[in-house]
């Protein structure tokens, strides 16, 4: 190998000095073929590897092969079409290669030093026969294509935002909001208003109503993002400034998994978010309970005593990429969804609930986070109205349980690094997290260098107020 590599260098510097030496190519041509006789078996190990490894695998949560509605059909439908139009491309332009490489290849010393075959400069019919082939092929996908665009951006015979309006009026199509923050995503429903009069708004967790086309108005609160839900359809960008919209549907109830799809910071590629369809009647059901105030299992605790000392996460066996309930069977994961609906106050203590309720309102959760109907009223973070009924946190990260709430409450930045929960909103207004800002938004650093804390719970604090957020159905 070291051989061809010199071999290599050399025909290169005299290819470039002037003509290489016949020699030289020789040489050179031999170094291929020993290349090529220890490629071929690397190749043919690849290729076996390739299906093995999964990669050739069409299934999973997120796979475009197993659609669940007509937008996501659409979508697969116009890549078949791409597929095989440049498939047989592929196959012409790849077997003409091919017949020319083997049959006229040099194959003795003779040929070799062959003089060239005679040249031919311009062919109409070819040339000809060649553009209006182009034509065809693309014409073969751009029909498609222009309809696959009209088709899968506007609900049918929703195309005005009157048309729309009535069509949600009559019942024969949904709409909803979706905003994009780093990292999370915030779902407003304009048409279920609060007892409070306000829209109704969730995080992180999209219930529709199965069987029915789903208006999505894409906003975003930062930067750009996309919204994307493999098997019912997408991506379209969030963009500053610029209002876009998609929409989707579910055929059957099920729980579909979801996820940001253009780069958005650090945390982008565990911006994910869950996609709930549910038959009519469970629909309405699940809109009153979440149309009500947060479940007040437990009254504010007056002020606690003294605090203990901070919690520190022992890091040690808690796996970042522990798998969710469900993750790869979506089933599973929509029982477990429904099976956190109902509230099960036996199980509940009251007095830990209690304390919980008065951290959160202690500890300024309370200025990022809204809790309808108790102490929290902010809005640029998830809303935590209901957050016990939901089956992840951390946007789709973690599983919502005991265990990995308190978890993410101790430490949110082990589990997604830079979140604005532990390093404070700067945009569009400032707001602490964790850690303590100064005037420019950046952390204040104490004299040993270390991140001031605004927000340090003990293993006890962080206990309690999972207790509350559990409760909280
Ligand atoms: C500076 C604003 C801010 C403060 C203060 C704050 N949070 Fe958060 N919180 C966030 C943001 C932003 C997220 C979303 C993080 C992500 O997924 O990227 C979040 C996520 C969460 C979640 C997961 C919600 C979900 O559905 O994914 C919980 C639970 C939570 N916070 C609880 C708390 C508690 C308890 C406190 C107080 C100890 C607190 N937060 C303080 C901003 C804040
Ligand atoms: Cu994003």
């Amino acid at each position: 190998m070291a051989g061809g590599l010199q071999t290599l260098r050399c025909a290169c510097v005299r290819a470039c000095a002037g003509r290489p030496q016949l020699n030289d190519i020789m040489r050179f041509s031999a170094f291929l073929r020993s290349l090529a006789r220890r490629a071929y078996p690397a190749l043919a190990v690849a290729l076996l590897a390739l299906p093995a490894s999964g990669a050739l695998w069409l299934e999973g949560p997120q796979s475009t092969f197993q659609t669940a509605g007509p937008v996501a059909k659409d979508q697969l439908h116009l890549f078949y079409i791409t597929l095989w139009v440049t498939l047989i491309l592929f196959v012409i332009t790849g077997s003409a290669l091919a017949v020319a490489t083997l049959k006229f290849r040099a194959k003795t010393e003779a040929d070799e030093h062959a003089a060239p075959p005679p040249q031919s400069h311009g062919n109409p019919v070819v040339e000809l026969g060649l553009t209006i082939g182009s034509i065809v092929c693309l014409l073969f996908i751009a029909v498609p294509t222009l309809h696959s665009i009209k088709y899968t951006y506007d609900v049918e015979n929703g195309e005005t935002p009157g048309k729309l309006a009535k069509l949600v009026e009559e019942g024969k199509a949904y709409r909803i909001k979706a905003t994009g923050y780093q990292w999370w995503f915030k779902f407003e429903y304009p048409t279920e208003k609060t007892a409070a009069g306000s829209d109704l708004v969730t995080a992180n967790e999209l219930v529709i109503p199965a069987g029915m086309p789903v208006h999505i108005d894409l906003r975003t609160g930062d930067v750009i993002h996309s919204f994307w839900v493999p098997k019912l359809g997408g991506k379209v960008d969030m963009i500053p400034n610029r209002p876009n919209h998609l929409w989707l549907q579910a055929d059957e109830p099920g729980y579909y998994f979801g996820q940001c799809a253009e780069y958005c910071g650090d945390s982008h590629s565990i911006m994910k978010f869950r996609v709930i369809a549910l038959a009519k009647d469970d629909f309405a059901k699940w809109l009153a309970a979440q149309k009500q105030p947060a479940r007040a299992a437990a009254p504010l605790a007056p002020t606690p005593a003294a605090k203990g000392t901070m919690a520190v996460l022992n890091l040690d066996g808690r796996d970042r990429l522990a798998p969710l309930a469900g993750t790869g069977d979506a089933s599973v994961a929509f029982t477990a969804w429904q099976a956190r609906q109902q509230p099960a106050p036996a199980q509940e203590n009251t007095a830990l609930i209690s304390a919980g309720r008065r951290l959160f309102r202690d500890n300024n959760c309370i200025m990022c986070h809204a809790i309808r109907g108790q102490e929290g009223i902010g809005t640029n973070a998830p809303d935590l109205t209901h957050v016990g009924a939901r089956s992840t946190i951390a946007a789709g990260l973690l599983e919502n349980n005991p265990e990995r709430m308190k978890d993410w409450l101790i430490e949110p930045d082990y589990w997604k690094p830079s979140n604005k929960m532990f390093h404070g909103i700067t945009y569009p207004v400032k707001m602490a997290g964790y850690l303590k800002l100064d005037e420019s938004g950046q952390p204040q650093m104490n004299p040993t260098g270390q991140p001031v804390r605004n927000i340090a719970l003990t293993d006890a604090d962080a206990t309690a107020l999972t207790a509350y957020l559990q409760s909280l159905k």
